[in-house]
């Protein structure tokens, strides 16, 4: 099924200068990249992101991070986009992520593992509307198309 999935390259990836060789492994995949803006996040936008960590002991340290400096917000579209997505990110825990993902490759730290996306449909859809406007995801065809997805049945 075509989903789409909203990526942060967080400040940590973007201060690395990583944020290209991130984008490009979405972009070798298929995935086809449907909003991109770098943004400085206000402390509500943080917040309200990462809402349902809000009890957590780490909920402060999280947000500080996020907002210490801009990071880059993506949306990506293809097909099982979101689980796509989180494979090619590795486990939340760089120790536990396989190397290979972008967290396995890059990160050491849990409270700086480079990449957040979406962890199921509600949460991307939320995400992406809390992220984007709907004016700044752009429906658009791609002539590689023929040769990455296959044809509908
Ligand atoms: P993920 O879906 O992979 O981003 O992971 P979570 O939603 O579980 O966690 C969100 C963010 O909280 C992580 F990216 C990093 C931070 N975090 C910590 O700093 N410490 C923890 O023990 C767990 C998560």
């Amino acid at each position: 099924m075509t989903e789409r999935t909203l990526v942060l390259v967080k400040p940590d990836g973007v201060q690395r200068q990583l944020t290209g060789r991130i984008l490009a492994r979405y972009e070798e995949r298929g995935l086809k990249v449907v909003g991109l803006k770098l943004v400085r996040v206000e402390r509500t936008l943080a917040e309200e992101h990462y809402a349902a960590h809000r009890e957590k002991p780490f909920f402060g340290g999280l947000v500080e991070f996020i907002t210490s400096s801009p990071l880059v917000a993506i949306v990506l579209q293809g097909p099982n986009a979101i689980t796509v997505v989180r494979a090619i990110n590795g486990a939340t825990r760089p120790h536990e992520a396989a190397p290979g993902t972008i967290r396995g490759d890059f990160a050491l730290e849990t409270a700086q593992n480079i990449v957040h996306a979406s962890d199921g449909p509600e949460a991307a859809e939320t995400e992406i509307a809390l992220w984007f406007d709907h004016a700044e995801l752009l429906d658009y065809e791609r002539d590689v198309d023929r040769w990455v997805l296959a044809p509908a049945e």
